[in-house]
Order: structure tokens, then C-alpha cells, then sequence
């Protein structure tokens, strides 16, 4: 424990002998598959069994069975130089021909990849043999370009067609993208290009967010024009611009393209060349919590094989008659996987949406489920968090019966906002996916399958077929059942990452140091077993508290704190006390509907007594703040760091990745 700002440090991250987290997230309800769904289902245990059998050829088969290889592989895995793994390292593919170019050859080609809706109302459809054919075009301009096998291409663009397309284009030639979330600044874009070394920007004019343009250009402008002057080697030659919000940009002669101007007219003949299995696919920068972002790299087989398994089986996909949607933006890891490469492996048909879920009203998203027919559909749980403030007569008053599947990504999942997405989302009916996984693992880890997995709110539950996950202690030992400590992945994966872009020592410290005479990979994820077994994720480890010599998860009291009918969001940090360690402080936002009928007054004491009596009196927090909005990054995870700051009043912190950076001052106002 670090004395100083009250924050856990790594040598500090035991998560207790678990007496006191085994009152916590106390869930005994069950939702066994209905036997229809059971029947029907496109996972089977026997996948299970496969996989223990035989790890390695169970992901042989996988691949073999789900991918195209110009060149078959004889050896599946290569783990002679840890924690540098290497899959099907002989074998050589295209991915974006198993993406596109294959699914046309099988007579598909009229099948809707796309179906793209935008923010202000515009559509588009498109198949796979029109997102083959300009792929296969703008592939033609990348090689007029310059761009050729292990060239970095940045890409900064709105929810388009013609991003999915640029990322593809990319793979298709053997280079490697970097795509930067279009909310990010100048300035994040600029490091970011700098350290993959970007010879290529893809951007757009500008694309649509809450009913106005929100200019794209201009910030690769800005960023490249920083340059001039500093003396630094430029590595970006061109910039080539999709128009899409119509708004005015600036032009650089020589430098930059208008996608208009070259795609349409180039040639949509185009051989997919093979790659080598490792050839790299991807660069992708995670914020992280401290210090400089991390660019996390992925490479093709191994990569495309295990998206493409777990998309086809964790959401029970039927390519042929499946509306699936994915909220994700293509900007983070869930975007690449889940609406990018898993998706189109697959061959499925889906929904691409440019907007926010409240624009032009807050029942835009139940809308495009609606105008679709959606049947799968993956969110967030801070998405659906937000969706039960607004209230459940806006999901109600649209027909959202086409739905069959719901999944959750990217942070826990409370007990209630788990039964509001079932019972108002899915009528009850529905099997829920919480899906844990990392911009790291490259694919989902951890998830129950439907039609095979009886689910438990809030409870991600078991390792997907063919993954070996443990909870351990900080001596790197099993737990046991109804123990807490941390998640590790005990063995390589398919699509774990293969390192951090340029800095090979980094990546040993961060994920295998920790357990490096067992060779696990640690995850930064504090998680408990439960009596049958299943995991139950907490956190990050750094968001564990020590109260009194207690170990608490932010996550349980969070839970807690959303179970009182009062509360809509509630976020926690552990603040350093003088007597206990660590104090909980809990930041909460109300229900309006709540409010309107009661009104504020009594609310903090009567949470903290709640609290209380849901987990136990070490887990009541010594102060609970009402505020109106919470601090969050751009993809959706709250900031604890900021909160711990006000909380333990200190001047706030760098707020530069937040999605609003105002949010910290009114805070801070309303805690004053
Ligand atoms: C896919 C994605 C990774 C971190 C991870 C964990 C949290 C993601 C979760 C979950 C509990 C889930 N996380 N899914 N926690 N249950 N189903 O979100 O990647 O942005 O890299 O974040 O998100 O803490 O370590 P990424």
C-alpha cells in the first residue's frame, strides 16, 4: 500500500482468505437455456471436452475447420520462446479474403454485410461482393500509395462503411492499421502516429455525433503540422479523406486525397496475396490508467481464428438469417473483433451505426433494433446502466421481440442492471453473454454459452472452450472455490496479443513478471471462484480497497449501491483514511424518476445504511456524494483515479482522456 495516495500497489494485491467477499454478490438466481434454445444451439458441450481432451488440436481444428489457407500449417503452436508465442506459424493466410473474397466465391455475394444507419437518418446496404469490391479498389490505391506488407496506416474515422473497408484494405495487403477512436485529440493522435511510425492517415471531413459534425481533419492537421519545426522525421506521406459531414477542411497539396477522387476509380481487380500466420494485423493503443499508451499487437491466423469462434459461439450466430449488432466503436478492441474481423469471418449480416444511443431522442438505439429486426445485439453494461435512468418505457414502447441473444462487455455487470437488460430488453427470454476479455487477449476469454450455460447475473462464468483461466493468489496458487484473488491465464491463447509495439521489455513486465515461475499471464483483473466454480470479476486490482485490513471490491459496493431503487449509477473508490487505510467513498447519480417523487433529502445516510445492511457495516461508506454525472474515458470506463482525488481533496488530476473533461469541475463543485 502506498501511504501516500492510499492506492494499492502490485506487491499489495492479495484479494483476502475472501470470509468477508463471500457475503457479497450473493446471487442465487439461475436461468437454465430453455430446452428449444438447447436444441437449436450452436455450441455444445462437447466443445468442452475437445478442448480438454486436447488444447492444441481442439484450436487446430478451429482453424482448420473456420479459416481459408493458401498454405495449410503442420505446426499449431510455438511456445519455445515465452511469453513470445507464435500460432500455426507455417501455415499462411489472407484475412481479409476469409473476411470478404471467400464468401462471394461460396455464392454469398447478395448477402448484407452492412447495414449501416446514420446518425441523421441516412442508410446504406451493403453485401459482400460490393464491400469486396471496394476493398479490393481502395487496395489498388494503398499500393499506388506506397503502402505494402508491415507499413503502418493510422485510421481516424467515424462509424462508416469505408472504415470497416480501410481496415480490411490494409489487412488485405499485409499492412498493419492503427485505428485511433475518432474521439481522441490532436495530440493523442499525433503520439499514437509517431510511435507506430504511420506512412498513411485515413480520416473523413467529419462525422456525425449528437445531431451536429464533429470535424475529423482538422485534428490530423493539427497533428501532422506540430511537426513542422520540431525537426522530427515525418513518416506520414499522404492523408486520404472521406467526405462525410460535408463540413470545410483545410487542404494540403500534395499531401492530401479525397477518397472520391481515387476509390471509385480504381480497379476492383484484386488478388489477395497469403501472409504468414504472424504476419502482423493490428497495432491497438489502450489508454491504461498511467504513463504512456500502450500499442497492443496483434497478428492474422491465430488472431482471426479464435474471433470468428467465439463470435460464431458465444453469440449462437446463424450467418444465414442473424441481424446481429455490436455497439461497440471500431476504435477499441470490441469494434476490431466484434464488428470487424469476427463478424465478417463469419459472414454474418450487421447493423453499423454512427451515433450516440440518445440522439436525435433517447430511444435512437431500440429504433435500429427495431427497423432491423436486431437478433443479437452486445452492449455495454454502462450503456444499459444509462438506458435504466432514462426509464424502461422507452425500450418498451418499441417492438424489440426480434431480439434472441444479449451480451455484455468492457467493465462488470451488476445483478440489476444483468435482470433490466433480461426481463425489459430481452422479455425474459433472451440468454445473457457477459463477456470478459482485453484489448490483450484479442477475443473473449470468459462467457457462458448460450443454450449450454445456466446464467447467473452478474457472474461471468466459465472459460470458453480451448482458454485455461485460474484465480490465484499473490504466491501464484489456486484459490478455491469461493476464494477471491487474481485472474491469470494459465496457458497461450490464439489471439493473445504478441506484444507491445517497439518495447518487447515492457511487455514482459507488465503481464508475465508478476507470475513468471508459473508463466502466467497476469490480467490486472481481481476476480472470486464461486462454490460451482464459476468467476465472478471485481475489477481491476487497482481498484481494490483495504478497509481496516478488509479487502472490498469497488465493484460489490457499486453493485450494492445500484440495487437501492434510488440509484441509477454509482461509482466507488477506496480514499486513504487516517484510521481505517482506506475509506469508501461513493460517488452516485440518482434516478430521475426518483427524484421527481422524493427529492434527494436523507439519501446519502439512508445509502450508507444500506450498504451496510446489503454487504456487511466494513463495506458502508464513510461518505456518499450525489452528483449528476460521473467521470468517464471515451470507451465508457469510469476514471477512479479522479474520484479518489476529489475524495480525498486533492486537486484533480489529469483529466485529458476523459470523454467530458468538465464533468471533474462540476464534481468537485457538487462535493464542495
Ligand atoms: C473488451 C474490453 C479490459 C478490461 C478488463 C476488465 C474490464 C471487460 C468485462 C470486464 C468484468 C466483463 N472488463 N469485460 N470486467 N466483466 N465482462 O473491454 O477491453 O478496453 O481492453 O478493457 O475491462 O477490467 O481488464 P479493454
Amino acid at each position: 500500500m502506498n501511504s501516500q495516495t492510499g492506492t494499492p500497489d502490485h506487491a499489495d494485491t492479495r484479494v483476502g482468505g475472501g470470509s468477508e467477499i463471500d457475503h457479497l454478490l450473493e446471487e442465487t438466481r439461475r436461468f437454465p437455456p430453455s430446452p428449444e434454445f438447447a436444441a437449436n444451439a450452436v455450441a455444445g458441450a462437447e466443445l468442452y471436452e475437445r478442448a480438454q481432451r486436447d488444447r492444441e488440436g481442439f484450436w487446430a481444428d478451429q482453424a482448420r475447420e473456420l479459416l481459408h489457407w493458401h498454405k495449410p500449417f503442420t505446426q499449431v503452436l510455438d511456445w519455445s520462446m515465452p511469453p513470445f508465442a507464435k500460432w500455426y506459424a507455417d501455415g499462411e493466410l489472407n484475412v481479409a479474403y476469409n473476411c470478404l473474397d471467400r464468401h462471394v466465391e461460396a455464392g454469398h455475394g447478395d448477402r448484407v454485410a452492412l447495414l449501416w444507419e446514420g446518425e441523421p437518418g441516412d442508410d446504406r446496404r451493403i453485401t459482400y461482393a460490393e464491400l469486396t469490391d471496394e476493398v479490393k479498389r481502395l487496395a489498388n490505391v494503398l499500393t499506388d500509395l506506397g503502402i505494402g506488407p508491415g507499413d503502418r496506416v493510422a485510421i481516424y474515422l467515424p462509424m462508416i462503411p469505408e472504415t470497416v473497408a480501410a481496415m480490411l484494405a490494409v489487412a488485405r495487403l499485409g499492412a498493419i492499421h492503427s485505428v485511433i477512436f475518432g474521439g481522441f485529440s490532436a495530440d493523442s493522435l499525433r503520439s499514437r502516429i509517431d510511435d507506430a511510425g504511420a506512412k498513411l492517415v485515413i480520416t473523413a471531413d467529419g462525422g456525425w455525433r449528437k445531431g451536429k459534425v464533429s470535424p475529423l481533419k482538422p485534428a490530423v492537421d493539427q497533428a501532422l503540422g506540430e511537426r513542422n519545426g520540431l525537426g522530427v522525421q515525418e513518416t506520414v506521406e499522404h492523408v486520404l479523406v472521406v467526405r462525410r459531414g460535408g463540413n470545410e477542411v483545410d487542404w494540403v497539396e500534395g499531401r492530401d486525397i479525397w477518397y472520391h477522387d481515387v476509390v471509385p476509380q480504381a480497379s476492383a481487380e484484386h488478388e489477395a496475396q497469403p501472409f504468414e500466420a504472424e504476419n502482423p494485423l493490428f497495432i491497438l493503443y489502450t489508454s491504461g490508467t498511467t504513463g504512456k499508451p500502450k500499442g497492443i499487437l496483434h497478428t492474422s491466423g491465430g488472431y482471426l481464428t479464435q474471433a470468428q469462434f467465439t463470435h460464431r459461439n458465444v453469440f449462437d450466430l446463424r450467418p444465414e438469417s442473424d441481424v446481429y449488432w455490436c455497439t461497440a466503436d471500431v476504435g477499441w478492441i470490441t469494434g476490431h473483433s466484434y464488428v470487424v474481423y469476427g463478424p465478417l469471418a463469419n459472414g454474418a449480416t450487421q447493423v453499423l451505426y454512427e451515433g450516440t444511443p440518445e440522439f436525435p431522442e433517447p430511444g435512437r438505439w431500440w429504433d435500429v433494433i427495431e427497423k432491423y429486426g436486431v437478433t443479437i445485439f452486445y452492449t455495454a453494461p454502462t450503456a444499459i446502466r444509462g438506458f435504466m435512468k432514462q426509464g424502461r418505457q422507452i425500450p418498451q414502447a418499441r417492438d424489440l421481440s426480434s431480439l434472441r441473444v444479449l451480451g455484455s462487455v468492457g467493465e462488470p455487470i451488476n445483478p440489476e442492471a444483468w435482470m433490466w437488460f433480461r426481463e425489459v430488453v430481452g422479455a425474459g427470454a433472451c440468454p445473457i453473454v457477459d463477456t470478459w476479455w482485453q484489448t490483450e487477449t484479442g477475443a473473449i476469454m470468459i462467457s457462458a454459452l448460450p443454450g449450454v450455460t445456466e446464467t447467473k447475473p452478474g457472474s461471468a462464468q466459465v472459460p470458453v472452450p480451448g482458454v485455461s483461466i485460474d484465480v490465484v493468489g499473490e504466491d501464484g496458487q489456486h484459490v478455491g472455490s469461493g476464494n477471491g484473488g487474481l485472474l491469470v491465464i494459465t496457458e497461450p491463447w490464439p489471439s493473445m496479443l504478441r506484444g507491445i509495439w517497439g518495447d518487447p521489455e515492457r511487455f514482459r513486465e507488465t503481464y508475465w513478471e508478476k507470475f513468471e515461475s508459473q508463466g502466467y499471464y497476469f490480467a490486472g483483473d481481481g476476480a472470486r471462484l464461486d462454490e460451482d466454480g464459476d468467476i465472478w470479476l471485481l475489477g481491476r486490482v487497482d481498484d481494490v480497497m483495504n478497509v481496516s485490513g478488509h479487502r472490498l471490491s469497488t465493484a460489490e459496493i457499486e453493485s450494492a449501491l445500484v440495487a437501492h431503487e434510488a440509484t441509477a449509477e454509482a461509482a466507488v473508490v477506496g480514499a486513504a483514511d487516517e484510521t481505517t487505510g482506506q475509506a469508501v467513498v461513493a460517488f452516485v447519480i440518482l434516478k430521475e424518476s426518483y427524484l421527481r417523487q422524493h427529492g434527494p433529502e436523507g439519501l446519502a445516510q439512508q445509502l450508507r445504511t444500506w450498504v451496510g445492511e446489503q454487504i456487511g457495516p466494513i463495506a458502508r461508506p464513510r461518505d456518499v456524494y450525489i452528483v449528476g454525472e460521473l467521470p468517464k474515458t471515451r470507451s465508457g470506463k469510469i476514471m477512479r483515479r479522479l474520484l479518489r482525488d476529489v475524495a480525498e481533496g486533492r486537486e484533480v488530476g489529469d483529466t485529458t482522456t476523459l470523454a467530458d473533461t468538465a464533468v471533474m469541475s462540476v464534481i468537485s463543485a457538487q462535493v464542495r
